[in-house]
């Protein structure tokens, strides 16, 4: 099978220049321009694969390759387009533009699939608009209940249905949920995000765990007023209290017991955002996760055990909301045996591994047998614009991709 990676890398270096950021950052969050336009270009190419399209309310997108039996349920592929803030050109492409060629090249062969093969471009793998990750797959498995979804809103108070409106999606949102064996398999193509293949010198690595994500959303207000006037003692400043807040995070996922707690204060504003105004409103958004679920929820406890110590203590009033608390997604382990056969007979060396960074595949797998596909990437960068892995290296993974759509929509 041949692989066309110099067709592939024009694709994913033409997607990463529609950006809402200055190439080579990619910033594509959820329904905006630049979002749509990636979509676009996406479906353009998924046409020309051959490939059939539908797409649903929430807008994620489904392109099919019909196999012979219709009636069997499909392989699935797939990852997403979307782009947190400063972020680089493969995390989600990788699996999509990959997935495309991999289907270009197993056409070619003369392959005939007895299984479909359907590529899924979700919606919103990013937090970036709504607080909360993997919206579309969570959607899918029925992980999300529509009325909550139809409740998420973003920083501006604009809602889903406003975005999918927008978006060009129609159809109510309860009809996203998958029915019960709509596919066989799910397998995902994804860069690493870590340094543990490029160290190992390692080409792929199959998914056996993806750890467990959180996030908490904290909104503290306190009291603003002159920067010169107002005297430090009885000040009620809200910036403040999220410091302290954020320091606590750290604290947290330092002394949890175990060495795989990561805390993140990703998102801290305040307003009025004036040098000359004390802060009278922040707002937090913590990313803690763990790939134990106990210990996660143990450092989750004491950081809200925190937050109400800290606001008690500098009289800010606050609200805190668990935007998701997911437990962690165990890989199917004949799936994973059947990547790593793959990769022994193409002669590809492979490391079964752990995901830290979430992906759609953890709600996928409630969905049915998912693994995912890791290759290396430079340092394990990624969430910024100097992400990078080799076109040597994606080759590789859309080929270990390619067999391993063939073995199983073959049964
Ligand atoms: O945050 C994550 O783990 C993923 O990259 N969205
Ligand atoms: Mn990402
Ligand atoms: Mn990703």
């Amino acid at each position: 099978m041949k692989i066309d990676q110099s067709r592939l890398q024009k694709e994913i270096d033409a997607l990463a220049l529609i950006t809402e950021a200055k190439p080579p950052v990619v910033t594509r969050v959820l329904f905006s321009e630049a979002d749509m336009r990636g979509r676009a270009l996406v479906k353009k190419l998924c046409r020309a694969a051959g490939l059939v399209l539908r797409e649903d309310a929430v807008g994620n997108i489904f392109a099919r390759w019909d196999g012979v039996d219709k009636k069997l349920p499909a392989v699935a592929t797939g990852s997403h387009i979307d782009a947190i803030p400063n972020a680089g050109k493969y995390d989600g492409v990788v699996g999509v533009l990959g997935a495309i060629e991999a289907i270009r090249a197993l056409r070619k062969t003369g392959f005939q699939p007895k299984r479909s093969i359907e590529l899924i471009i979700f919606t919103s793998e990013e937090p970036t608009r709504f607080g909360i990750g993997c919206l579309g797959s969570r959607l899918l498995g029925g992980v999300l209940l529509s009325k909550r979804a139809a409740a998420l809103k973003d920083r501006d108070g604009k809602n889903l249905e406003f975005w999918r409106t927008q978006g060009g999606c129609a159809g109510r949102l309860d009809s996203v949920k998958l029915p019960k064996n709509s596919y066989a398999a799910f397998v995902e193509l994804h860069i690493e995000q870590g340094p543990v293949l490029e160290k190992g010198k390692i080409s792929i690595g199959v998914v056996e765990k993806i750890a467990a994500p959180s996030t908490l959303r904290v909104q503290l207000v306190g009291v603003g007023g002159h920067a010169g006037a107002t005297l430090m003692p009885g000040r009620r400043d809200a910036l403040l209290a999220g410091a302290e807040i954020a320091l606590a995070v750290e604290w947290s996922a330092t002394t949890s017991g175990s060495p795989d707690t990561v805390g993140t204060t990703g998102v801290f504003r305040i307003e009025p955002g004036a040098v000359n105004s004390v802060p009278c409103r922040a707002q937090l958004e913590i990313d803690l996760r763990d790939t134990n679920v106990k210990t996660r929820d143990a450092a989750l406890r004491r950081i809200e055990a925190e937050v109400k110590k800290i606001c008690a203590r500098r009289k800010i009033e606050f609200t805190m909301e668990r935007l998701n608390l997911d437990p962690p997604a165990i890989c199917d382990a004949a799936l994973v045996q059947t990547v790593s056969g793959i990769c022994r007979a193409q002669k590809i060396p492979c490391k079964k591994m752990i995901s830290r960074a979430y992906h759609d595949s953890l709600f996928m797998a409630q969905v049915c047998p998912t693994t995912m596909i890791f290759i290396p990437c430079f340092k394990g960068y990624s969430h910024r614009p100097d992400e990078f892995s080799s076109p040597a290296q994606i080759e590789k993974g859309v080929r270990v991709l390619a067999e391993t759509l063939a073995s199983i929509a073959s049964r």
